[in-house]
């Protein structure tokens, strides 16, 4: 990071929030762009036998070439669109890292959700910077340490926001987006990683 931003996690790791790193009129515009412009797709998930849909619309776009496997399935990345491009370019300067590819989730409610989960997928690399940023409804992102039970926090991820992982995080933390009885609005993140 190339301003003093404070490392959230106590060991194991380093995870920075910027809550405005875009303002408000863009958040919107984005918003609204990536709303309409993205293919969104209805993956399923097998659990207990049987195939259900996941919690959540997600699209996968990158680099031509970066394929990605999850859940069994190989995805193939879409071409970048300008909407990406233009968001992509604002998180690389932030972050100081370049991004080959990204996944993009939608919440469309509060039954929409994303189970505890680590982004260690091998062709993330050894210690993966992901950048992950919001638009729409404020979340709940909870992580907690997977050897010491007391090491857990909750952060809320706000329209416009940015969260950066990197270093050790992805093998000492596991994360989650849980679902809510609160009332929330519709919710757009984007995962940038680098795929080897
Ligand atoms: O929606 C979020 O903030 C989390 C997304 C996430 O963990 C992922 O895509 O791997
Ligand atoms: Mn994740």
């Amino acid at each position: 990071m190339h301003n003093d931003e404070i490392n959230l996690l106590s060991q194991d790791g380093e995870m920075y929030y910027i809550p405005h790193l875009f303002n408000s009129r863009e958040s919107v515009m984005f918003y609204n762009a990536l709303f309409h412009g993205i293919q969104w797709k209805q993956q399923k998930i097998k659990m207990f036998g049987r195939i259900l849909d996941m919690p959540r619309l997600t699209a996968w776009y990158g680099d031509e070439g970066k394929k990605y496997s999850y859940s069994n399935v190989e995805n193939i990345p879409l071409p970048w669109t300008e909407t990406l491009i233009e968001i992509k370019e604002k998180v690389e300067q932030q972050a100081e890292e370049a991004f080959n590819s990204v996944l993009i989730n939608f919440y469309r409610d509060g039954f929409d959700s994303m189970g505890w989960h680590k982004d260690d997928e091998k062709e993330l690399g050894l210690n993966p910077v992901i950048a992950s940023v919001s638009f729409g409804g404020t979340r709940k992102f909870k992580i907690k340490h997977v050897n010491q039970r007391e090491l857990k926090a909750d952060i809320e991820l706000e329209d416009g926001s940015l969260l950066l992982m990197r270093g050790a995080t992805q093998h000492y933390w596991s994360h989650s987006i849980p679902k809510t009885m609160a009332k929330v609005e519709p919710r757009i993140n984007l995962t940038f990683r680098n795929i080897n």
